[in-house]
């Protein structure tokens, strides 16, 4: 009977483990789909309440990935934006989601498809690090640290509202 008894609480106990270890290694693949390099964030100087944010993010894994909201520890709000020629002037315009297909890398760059990070309590500076938290619709998330980088280009200095 005693033997019984500790035969039941053994296989409960060995069960258990076997449930969390199919856990993370699930956490593990969702969390490793993505990778994220070059992630760096555009210094501002004081007084600006936004920046953007660039980076190269690659998928791994062989589902499509769409990116449908992100996160930082610089801002409350950021946002998808892609860069548009519209009567000559170039545009930003929100992206709800951005799709990255099994096996590509999807690049965002100054003129291009960026993060927006909004409401900055302060100017970033160079130097300074942010971490960044992508979302997706079934790819988990990844994580991040973007370094902020000056981008500041003597040519480009009367086109400061652009980003
Ligand atoms: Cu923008």
């Amino acid at each position: 009977m005693k033997n019984n008894l500790i035969l039941a609480l053994l296989t409960a106990t060995l069960s258990a483990t076997a449930v969390f270890a199919v856990a993370a290694i699930s956490a593990v693949e969702n969390a490793t789909n993505l990778s994220v390099t070059n992630a760096h964030i555009r210094a501002m100087p004081p007084g600006q309440s936004k920046t953007a944010g660039f980076l190269a993010v690659t998928n791994n894994g062989t589902k499509i990935c769409q990116l449908t909201s992100a996160k930082s520890t610089f801002s409350d709000r950021l946002e998808f934006h892609e860069h548009q020629h519209d009567q000559g002037m170039m545009k930003m315009r929100p992206v709800a989601r951005v799709v990255v297909p099994p096996g590509e890398t999807v690049v965002f760059a100054p003129g291009g498809l960026h993060l927006m990070l909004f409401n900055l309590t302060e100017a970033p500076q160079a130097g300074d690090i942010t971490q960044i938290q992508l979302f997706t619709d079934q790819c988990g998330s990844v994580s991040f640290d973007a370094k902020v980088r000056s981008l500041v280009k003597k040519s480009m200095s009367m086109d400061g509202m652009h980003h």
